[in-house]
């Protein structure tokens, strides 16, 4: 079997594993084969309809006109009702050390086990078709082809979700997709139906405050961490159980973009995040997680502030540190969108013996939704039989037939026990593999009620608040003013206020400020609207207590890892005349540490150097654009300066670069391109090495210097300072 390799840069090969080689079978080529109907005919006219003269009307007969278009108008299948814009790839996970001392899931107990993955990265709200930079949080699903069959880990990029229930899923999903009377807005939660129903609602404060935070901007799907939100249990051979919370530690760092570069990616290049995905690992540069565990002893059950059980609540990492238990690694992209990234079908409830559930009310009901959603969403029982979704282990049981099936059961007996076919498939005892669920002890009435242990909705919103450095508190301010003012009805808008000013009356005060209007004074005890017809309001009243943790760094992205520019995407602007020994001299270095380099002119072509050399642009100023590099750089030569200099866009390209707060460098002889940008006079006259440095823009004439120090620069990924004062000049 042809290993698939990667044909640019020299790229590592994108390897093969057992879920690969699997897929090979389905897989069809058709180069260098004739054409042929669906049932294998070949085809000799596929330009003409069969018709009644070559003027006449098209016949019933055609048989071959009738296939086609049949087919087509059957290729489309209903979107996912959420998640439903989405990129994926292959890869591959290996666990650090046997961790068979808490699960007895084999992949997690066995080093020198390679486990195939396939990774769906998703927005929430948008359509298929909508940009990926929307303001949302995003799905981080990940399938692990064990030897024990699938294991689904479907988190997100946040560890925690809108609502403590299942039962409330439709709701919110109603009120943040596109209003319903002329379905408006596309992939945004800035409207009136999401914050009227978030308003109602304060179990949503913690997560409101991650989806207005930087996290709901990544720069990256490579630059993400995912979380299982849940906790789930990991139990051993003994049956001895452990509570466990999933985390993706991305080991490029956690990086975002700045909102108004966000709004300008959509437009320049809805495909962003899918086209940095794809591109990555088809260079080569395979991303990369570890696995995180956070370990609760089931006797610890009780001992924290919060419920454990309740999916609006993280388990800070002060108080439970995340063991890295294994790494993942991304490094095949798919053949096919439809047959592998829009046929995947996840679900919480594939897990393979040492892994399993909670009670957390939000995750018992995605026990039922996922293989509900796949019946519609994929057209019958059998979506388990597509490839993408075949376990890499042989699948027996007696359930049959169904729209599609593709396997063909040999024998007489579809039902256990039978005495004709020796009672196989048999069952598998616990010490053969069989799946035993937790032993867990019920003891309870029948009640539809939340606990009160769920009720403190805004202590951990608050902590993630004071957590945030203050260029993401910015942020997060910045986004509920845009988000509310986007808002029409401004009773939604003060009783967002109102809950807001539960977690900090500072956050409120500079919101209202910004929306016009006065913080309502709605008492704590009215502000949950999420009440059960028959209830007394105050025992569904939420609770705001202090919180012994005031601040947790892992919850800001500013302690992240900025120690690297791998993959990270530069732009050299250059024109006729350019320095070609400079602007080599840092392509090459940059190229070195792994970066990506765009060279981009006023023209396609050619550029002649300097010294007259030709250099092919990569890109022209028609077809680039600033908010698609993370840094850019202009070298030094006179006519390229002064091109550049006059070039509205070429300006224009720094400025925005400035304004997004992004390393920028330039030869000293090309000082005259920023002096002609909004920004440049801002610097100090006399500017000395370590001042440029803090303000992420760097003129030297000493190349050597010059490249040492962006680099540096571009590893920051940003100068969020610069924002502060505020300036507009793009
Ligand atoms: Fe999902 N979710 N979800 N969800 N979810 C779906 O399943 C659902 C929740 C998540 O790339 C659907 O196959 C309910 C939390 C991801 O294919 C659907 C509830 C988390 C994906 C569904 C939740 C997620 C989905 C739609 C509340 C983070 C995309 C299509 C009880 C831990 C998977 C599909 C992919 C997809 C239901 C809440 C993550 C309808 C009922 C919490 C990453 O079944």
């Amino acid at each position: 079997m042809a290993k698939k390799t990667s044909d640019k840069n020299n790229a590592p090969a994108q390897q093969e594993n057992d879920k690969t080689i699997k897929l090979e079978s389905f897989v069809a080529d058709s180069s260098g084969e004739f054409m042929t109907s669906n049932h294998g005919l070949k085809i000799n006219d596929d330009q003409n309809s069969l018709k009644a003269g070559d003027r006449g009307a098209t016949l019933l007969e055609d048989f071959i006109l009738r296939e086609k278009i049949t087919h087509f108008d059957h290729e489309r299948i209903p979107e996912r009702v959420v998640h439903a814009r989405g990129s994926a790839a292959h890869g591959v996970f290996k666990v650090y050390e046997d961790m068979s001392e808490l699960t007895r899931a084999a992949f997690l107990c066995d080093p020198g086990v390679e486990t195939p993955v396939f990774v769906r990265f998703s927005t929430v709200a948008g359509s298929r078709g909508s940009s990926d930079l929307a303001r949302d949080v995003r799905g981080f699903a990940v399938k692990f082809y064990t030897q024990e069959g699938n294991f689904d880990l479907v988190g997100n990029n946040m560890p925690v979700f809108f609502i403590q229930d299942a039962i409330k899923f439709p709701d919110l999903v109603h009120a943040v997709k596109p209003e319903p009377d002329n379905e408006m807005p596309q992939a945004a939660s800035a409207h009136d139906t999401f914050w009227d129903f978030i308003s109602q609602l304060p179990e949503s404060a913690h997560m409101i405050m991650w989806a207005m935070s930087d996290r709901a901007l990544p720069r990256s799907y490579r630059m993400m961490e995912g979380f299982g939100v849940h906790t789930f249990r990991f139990v051993n051979e003994n049956g001895v159980a452990n509570f466990v919370k999933f985390h993706w530690k991305p080991l490029l760092g956690v990086h975002s973009v700045a909102w108004d570069e966000a709004q300008n990616i959509s437009g320049k290049d809805p495909d962003f995040h899918r086209r940095d995905l794809w591109d990555a690992i088809e260079a080569g540069a395979f991303p990369e997680w570890e696995l995180g565990v956070q370990i609760v002893p089931e006797a610890d059950e009780f001992k924290f502030e919060f419920d454990i059980l309740d999916p609006t609540k993280l388990i800070p990492e002060e108080l439970v540190p995340v063991q890295r238990i294994g790494k993942m690694t991304l490094n095949r992209n798919t053949d096919n969108f439809f047959a592998e990234t829009e046929q995947v079908a996840f679900h919480v409830g594939h897990v393979v013996p040492g892994i399993d559930f909670t009670n957390d009310p939000l995750l018992q009901g995605r026990l039922f939704s996922y293989t509900d959603t796949q019946l519609i969403r994929l057209g019958g029982p059998n979506f388990h039989e597509i490839p993408i979704n075949r376990p890499v282990v042989p699948v027996h049981n007696n359930q049959r037939d169904g729209h599609m099936r593709q396997t063909i059961n040999r024998g007489k007996t579809s039902y256990g026990p039978n005495a004709i076919g020796a009672n196989d498939p048999k069952q598998a005892k616990a010490a053969e593999g069989g799946f035993v669920s937790y032993n867990e002890r019920i003891d309870a009435k029948k009640i539809r009620a939340r606990s009160r242990s769920f009720f403190d909705h805004f202590s951990q919103a608050r902590l993630f608040f004071n957590s945030q450095s203050d260029a993401e508190k910015n942020h997060i301010i910045d986004a509920l003013s845009f988000e509310l003012g986007k808002v029409k009805a401004v009773a939604i808008r003060e009783r967002m206020l109102a809950l807001l000013n539960q977690i900090d009356g500072a956050l409120a005060a500079e919101i209202a400020f910004a929306l016009g209007i006065h913080i309502p004074d709605i008492p704590l005890e009215e502000l949950n609207n999420s009440v059960p017809a028959d209830a007394d309001r105050s025992e569904y009243a939420s609770l705001n207590p202090e919180g012994s943790l005031t601040k947790s760094d892992a919850l800001s992205m500013a302690g992240t890892i900025k120690d690297t520019i791998q993959t990270r995407k530069v732009a050299i602007l250059a024109a006729d005349g350019v320095n070609e020994q400079s602007l080599s001299k840092v392509k090459d270095a940059l190229i070195a540490e792994g970066a990506v380099v765009h060279i981009i002119a006023p023209k396609l072509g050619q550029i002649i150097a300097k010294n007259d050399k030709l250099i092919t642009p990569d890109e022209s100023f028609l077809t680039a654009a600033s908010v698609l590099y993370d840094a850019v750089y202009v070298p030094g030569g006179g006519n390229s300066v002064a091109t550049l200099e006059a070039h509205a866009d070429a300006v224009h390209f720094l400025n925005e670069a400035f304004k997004h707060c992004k390393a920028i460098a330039a030869d000293d002889e090309a000082i005259q391109v920023l002096e002609s940008t909004y920004f440049f006079k801002k610097l100090p006259a006399e500017y000395s090495q370590e001042t440029v440095l803090r303000e992420g823009v760097i003129v030297s004439a000493d190349v050597k210097n010059l490249t040492e120090t962006f680099i540096k620069m571009i590893a920051m990924h940003r100068f969020w300072d610069r924002e502060n004062p505020r300036k507009i000049p793009a």
